[in-house]
């Protein structure tokens, strides 16, 4: 049965991504990163899965219904216990969960694997209620030094990366736990005060993809937005070099840089 799951995920997952690709992603976004393979086949698996189980559910509904039909006038024959059946179905949901809990750690593993040495590293700093990026590039030979951008409600910030080479994004929180989510990555990571997480993947699609915290982190949690730019080698390189021009050059100093704190939309204050 399990091999029949993992064949009919594989030829489902075979055909995502060509078109529209909505009936064969089952609701999944178009996909951006080196990681999203998995997750894809794990969240068809357990449709699959889900699917199999309905089947026999619905299965056993009818044939109760067609097999047990009044056929004589009376009361049927009663049962108080029936062992057996009892034993089924309260080993039955084990198995299944069994079952679920193994593939999604053997996906986690996959999705969450380190890469030995990233071609770039960036410090991603979550606050209320904006984002922060802080490119390190201090190894490119072509930028050699720290850049940085920093969003706010009004103004989200920009996050450019170049497509094809692998990222790093260490998550920093200044304040409450956010999470960072890009919804075309299939995946996302807590950002927690004190706890220094990170995640790595390459990105595979240019584009720009919508970004978000995905904790619920005060009153502006909704507009803690950001986009995502997957661009060229050349324009990632543009892009920090504008970034050089206006001077946001160095380490981000988080909550004591007044740069980096978002402001509230005018008339807000006060709550
Ligand atoms: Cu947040």
């Amino acid at each position: 049965m399990l091999a029949g799951l993992g064949v009919g995920a594989l030829a489902l997952a075979g055909c995502a991504d060509t078109g529209p690709g909505l009936p064969s992603r089952l609701g999944l976004p178009p996909a951006a990163s080196d990681r999203t393979p998995y997750t894809h086949h794990l969240w068809i698996g357990a449709w699959i899965a889900a699917f199999g189980v309905g089947a026999a559910v619905w299965g056993m509904i009818v044939w109760c219904v067609v097999r047990y039909r009044r056929r004589k006038p009376g009361i049927p024959r009663q049962n108080r216990y029936n062992l057996p059946i009892e034993i089924f179905y309260t080993v039955t949901p084990f198995i299944l969960i069994g079952v679920l809990f193994y593939f999604t750690v053997l996906t986690q593993d996959k999705v969450q694997a380190k890469v030995a040495h990233p071609d770039h590293t960036i410090t991603v700093v979550a606050q209320k209620w904006n984002w922060s990026f802080n490119y390190q590039e201090q190894n490119n030979p072509d930028i050699g030094q720290a850049v940085w951008e920093s969003g706010t409600i009004e103004h989200p910030a920009d996050l450019y990366l170049p497509v094809g080479q692998s990222v790093r994004f260490n998550l920093r929180s200044v304040d409450v736990i956010h999470s960072f989510w890009v919804p075309a990555f299939y995946e996302k990571l807590d950002v927690v005060p004190g706890r220094d997480n990170s995640l790595d993947l390459t990105p595979t699609k240019e584009g720009v993809f919508a970004g978000k915290c995905a904790e619920l982190c005060g009153t502006y949690h909704s507009a803690m937005l950001f986009n995502v730019h997957i661009v060229s080698q050349s324009e990632y390189e543009a892009h920090l070099k504008s970034l050089i021009a206006k001077g946001q050059t160095g380490q981000l100093q988080t909550l004591q840089n007044p740069v980096a704190v978002p402001q509230r939309p005018a008339g807000q204050e006060g709550h």
